[in-house]
């Protein structure tokens, strides 16, 4: 049984991409700092093997040592899917909070590295592995008022190439999936619990679900090994740019 290892699986993409990978017969290292919301999972998953990992990605150490406490039947990576994350805040750069920052770059960019750091080795020394990498249409288009994720995001997406040519001639795939709007927790976080003003991010078109992200990720980690889906672009097919929505109000 091939082992996947989905980052920010307590909600959103994370969560529904666990499900779509444990239907397609991998058994799931799910990772998130919600306990209850990951052993919810894994009880949805069942019989699926699923073992959780409770860390903050943006905790280096805290990265290695639960990697390194994966019991033996999950050492074994077959799939990294690189998705905890988020935006905190929308403001002009001039009103950005400081904290704000630390946390996206922090998750965002040091996590996805913290992570694959942690994750790599054993890829390596197996001449094996596949990693999704979760940027965004952030990464390709900066918008107003959403500068420092929308550089996280740009540096998702330089790293994403980096990674690609490091682990060439390492036999590991490495791709990119760019969402448009998903309606998740993710406006929620990023307004700091303002519910009202999250979902009224999505009102008015039909945004993307997060089971519409991982169909992609099942298709794409379910190809031959000669296959490597490099990039995907993927929009609800109201939106046509980042801020850019057909609405129907
Ligand atoms: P959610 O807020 O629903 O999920 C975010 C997940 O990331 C949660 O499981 C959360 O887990 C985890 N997470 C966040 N920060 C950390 C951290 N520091 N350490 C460990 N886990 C963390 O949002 P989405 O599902 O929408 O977001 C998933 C990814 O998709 C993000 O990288 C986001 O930037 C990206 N994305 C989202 C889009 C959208 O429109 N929704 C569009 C394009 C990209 P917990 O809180 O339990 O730690
Ligand atoms: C999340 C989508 O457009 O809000 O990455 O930045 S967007």
């Amino acid at each position: 049984m091939k082992t996947a290892f989905i980052t920010g699986a307590s909600s959103g993409i994370g969560r529904a991409t666990a499900v779509a990978l444990a239907q397609a017969g991998f058994q799931l290292v799910v990772t998130g700092r919600r306990r209850e919301r990951l052993e919810e999972l894994a009880q949805q998953l069942a019989p699926t093997p699923v073992h959780l990992l409770l860390f903050d990605v943006r905790d280096r150490a805290a990265t290695d040592a639960a990697v390194s406490s994966l019991p033996s039947d999950f050492r074994q990576i077959d799939v990294l899917v690189n998705n905890a994350g988020g935006a905190h805040g929308l403001a002009p750069i001039q009103d950005g909070d400081p904290d704000d920052w630390d946390q996206m770059l922090d998750s965002n960019v040091k996590g996805l590295l913290n992570v694959s750091q942690a994750i790599l080795p054993s890829m390596v020394q197996r001449k094996q592995g596949h990693i999704i990498n979760i940027g965004s249409i952030a990464g390709s288009e900066t918008y107003a008022n959403g500068n420092v994720y929308c550089a996280s995001k740009a540096a998702v997406a330089a790293l994403s190439k980096g990674m690609r040519l490091d682990l060439l001639p390492h036999h590991i795939r490495v791709a990119e999936v760019n969402p448009g709007a998903v309606e998740t927790e993710f406006s929620t976080v990023r307004f700091k619990g303002d519910t009202d003003r999250a979902s009224s991010v999505y009102k008015g078109y039909e945004p993307l679900r997060p089971e519409d992200v991982a169909d992609v990720i099942q298709f794409m980690v379910t190809r031959p090994p000669h296959v490597n889906i490099a990039e995907v672009l993927l929009l609800p097919a109201a939106q046509a740019a980042a801020t850019t929505m057909r609405k129907e109000l």
